[in-house]
């Protein structure tokens, strides 16, 4: 925990901290650019409902008016969904300046696990994370995601992530940085939208104790660094394979015509695979969220069981 004088932790959030309860933090940048208003807002609500219903507080991230906030209310939810991508997307490097000039951002895993950490919360549910991207050999456009969890000590329970993305490359830049690869019971490394990838992850794990086991052993050790999760979107969610690699593969030969770089590219890309599918993988990405937030909340669980 690094608390300092720019974070606001809820009172809710607080208290269960205090107290050793289960906390989950959820991140903000998948309101404003992941998902289209309102459904973005209605998926953040009952993320929060799903964690309390099984046994954490819920604690969703963000800077408001330059505050570093742990725990939002409903109407700060519907506010960053109303904005939207008005919202500055605020990875390490925004912090700062973000902060000094009072402004808002929605934070990305980087800066949710920074914020989580300050706050003393080791566990957050989100929905994929970013990695190395397509053609970043040419581009080197790699996310600050896999980076932060290489330092910061919070575990990220996703659905893998999404072959927006080069996977293997994600995977070696992993290895590289020690971060842990967990299959939440399976071998292969789940893509987001579908249950596999034809990517093995490090180990498999298949209960939250057996997750909350590994977690705290790391830490017990001193370790530096986080723990990713990857929990595959249940069957009956799941999309067929070759639709959702052909929409992806149709997204990124557009933002690379329309010259899209930087900060944008995740965004963009997410935005063209909702619009080239029609909305099904959508609803795709707010069950494997729903999802991922239960695993969190009884992952956290698990992790007060095992203190005691
Ligand atoms: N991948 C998704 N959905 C998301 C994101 C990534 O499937 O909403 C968001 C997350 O907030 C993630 C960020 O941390 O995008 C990564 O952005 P970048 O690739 O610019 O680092
Ligand atoms: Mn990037």
């Amino acid at each position: 925990m690094r608390t300092n004088k720019y974070l606001d932790v809820n009172p809710e959030v607080a208290q269960a901290l205090a107290e050793g309860k289960p906390v989950v933090a959820l991140e903000s940048t998948i309101i404003s650019h992941g998902m289209p208003y309102p459904q973005n807002v209605e998926t953040a609500l009952q993320v929060e409902k799903i964690i309390r219903d099984n046994g954490a507080v819920p604690a969703t991230i963000a800077i408001l008016g330059g505050r570093l906030k742990a725990g939002l209310t409903a109407e700060e939810i519907e506010y960053l969904g109303k904005t939207g991508t008005g919202v500055t997307k605020a990875s390490r490097r925004d912090l700062p300046v973000l902060v000094a000039k009072k402004m808002d951002g929605a934070t990305t895993v980087t800066t949710t696990m920074m914020i989580a950490h300050m706050a003393g919360i080791q566990i957050f549910a989100t929905g994929g994370i970013g990695g190395v991207h397509r053609g970043a050999e040419t581009s080197m456009d790699i996310s600050a995601d896999l980076e932060e969890l290489a330092h910061t000590p919070v575990m990220v329970i996703c659905a893998g992530a999404k072959s927006i993305l080069d996977l293997g490359l994600t995977l070696e830049y992993l290895e590289t940085h020690g971060v842990p690869v967990i299959g939440y019971g399976t071998e292969e490394l789940p893509a987001f939208y579908t249950r596999r990838s034809g990517f093995r992850v490090d180990y498999r794990l298949d209960s939250p104790e057996e997750l909350a086991e590994a977690f705290l052993a790391q830490r017990a050790m001193g370790i530096e660094g986080g723990m990713l999760v990857t929990n595959p979107i249940p069957e009956e969610y799941s999309m067929d394979p070759e639709v959702i690699n052909r929409a992806i593969d149709e997204a990124i030969a557009e933002s690379v015509k329309a010259g899209i770089h930087g900060k944008e590219t995740t965004p963009y890309l997410l935005a063209k695979v909702k619009d080239i599918t029609g909305g099904d993988s959508l609803d795709s990405n707010i069950r494997l969220v729903f999802n991922n937030a239960a695993l969190a909340a009884r992952t956290a669980a698990a992790c007060r069981r095992l203190r005691e």
